[in-house]
């Protein structure tokens, strides 16, 4: 039974790769942050199923005990500080966490453990301003938030130990990928969560920043496959993973809302621009400065022909299926939700 440790396993992505390497035979450890309240994430599910250890990006100690205690064969190194915005607020937690913290875990590897294979979650927001359409592993890399930075910083260092000591490491190069799973914060979820709130009357309209901006999207099961693919090969390499299609943020609001059957239209310019439902007039979607960035990633496309042709990996999941499951997914949360709050009223109303 092959071993693995996965930092990050709360989040997002650590907890579709759980799914899949449990579902694979693998014995599965995970490392956890101490909070003040014990809190699973999005690993609720599995938390009997996984072996938890808790430790923390930022102390290496915590990380040799993690290494020492699983001995992995595999280590997936997805913890980080990954959301882009808050990274010009807390740009030292960040740097800590994604640049320092990957040089962390890949010392520990290399005393307690050197023939663990490694991945590092790397990131197209790496291409920040991007010097080529579409992005591939060549592309020069020119980031546009601390989060870029000390995610380029966390590539290099992978890259640097492969080789310097001969290990297994390799980056994956992702490009945005999404899931009933996300964080509120980032924009897809934000704009599903509002749109099944909205469609059941509990919110009046969204509000968003620059709706232009262009993501190649794709949905997080099929990438954490694509992270274990990596890992599986005689030689270890580092790969862009991306739907390779690009879509506008106004592309991903009109098609959520469409799904659950409203036509937005558009008028305006800039702050002054507004979505409103075509059938009632009403104003749906607003735009706040507050949410824009002090630098922007405009265009982000991917070309994933490496990995298809090394890897055999191919995407599953279409855009449309995606804005379509995250959609349906938020409608039942905030259903149960309303329900839920119905239901305690009318408890504690009979009192
Ligand atoms: P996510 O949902 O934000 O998950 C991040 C995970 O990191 C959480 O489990 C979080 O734990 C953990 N973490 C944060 N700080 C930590 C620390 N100091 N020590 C230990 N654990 C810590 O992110 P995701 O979307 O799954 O992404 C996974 C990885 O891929 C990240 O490295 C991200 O930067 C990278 N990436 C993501 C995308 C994407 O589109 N999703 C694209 C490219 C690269 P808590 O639960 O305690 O907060
Ligand atoms: O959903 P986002 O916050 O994702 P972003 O910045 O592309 O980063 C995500 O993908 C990266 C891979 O490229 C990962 F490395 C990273 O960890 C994260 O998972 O924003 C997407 C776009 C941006 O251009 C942003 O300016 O949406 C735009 N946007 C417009 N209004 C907004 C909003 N983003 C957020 N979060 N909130 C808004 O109100």
């Amino acid at each position: 039974m092959k071993k693995a440790l996965i930092t990050g396993i709360t989040g997002q992505d650590g907890s579709y790769l759980a799914e899949l390497l449990l579902e694979k035979g693998y014995e599965v450890y995970g490392i956890m942050r101490r909070k003040s309240k014990v809190d699973y994430g999005n690993i609720e599910h599995l938390k009997d199923k996984v072996k938890l250890i808790y430790a923390d990006m930022t102390d290496i100690v915590s990380l040799i005990n993690a290494i020492n205690i699983s001995q992995p064969d595999e280590v997936y190194n997805l913890a980080a500080q990954s959301f882009v915005g808050a990274s010009w607020e807390q740009p030292v937690a960040t740097a800590d966490i994604d640049a320092n913290g990957v040089l962390n875990i890949l010392e520990a590897i290399k005393n307690v453990k050197p023939d663990a294979r490694f991945y590092q979650a790397s990131t197209s927001e790496m291409f920040g301003l991007v010097q080529e359409v579409p992005q591939k592993e060549t592309t020069p890399f020119y980031p546009r938030s601390p989060y870029g930075v000390a995610k380029l910083y966390g590539h290099w260092i992978t890259k640097n130990y492969r080789e310097s000591y001969n290990m297994y490491t390799c980056s994956g190069i992702l490009f945005n990928h999404e899931s009933e799973r996300r964080g509120l914060e980032f924009v897809t979820r934000k704009i599903t969560d509002a749109v099944a709130r909205i469609k059941l009357g509990v919110q009046d309209h969204l509000e968003l920043g620059n709706i232009d901006a262009k993501r190649d999207w794709g949905h997080s099961k099929d990438y954490v496959r694509a992270m274990w693919l990596m890992l599986q090969q005689d030689i270890p390499d580092d790969y862009v993973i991306a739907s390779g299609e690009t879509h506008k943020v106004r592309e991903f609001i009109e098609l959520a809302f469409q799904h659950v059957g409203i036509d937005v239209v558009w008028s305006g310019e800039g702050v002054g621009e507004v979505g409103k439902d075509k059938a009632t007039g009403k104003v749906i979607v607003k735009i706040n400065s507050k949410f824009y960035r002090p630098a922007e990633v405009e265009l982000l496309l991917g070309d994933p022909t490496k990995a298809k042709k090394n890897l055999n990996w191919e995407l599953e999941i279409t855009f449309s299926e995606l804005v379509k499951r995250m959609v349906e997914s938020d409608l039942e949360k905030v259903r149960s939700e309303i329900n839920g709050r119905e239901y305690f009223n009318e408890a504690a109303a009979t009192k």
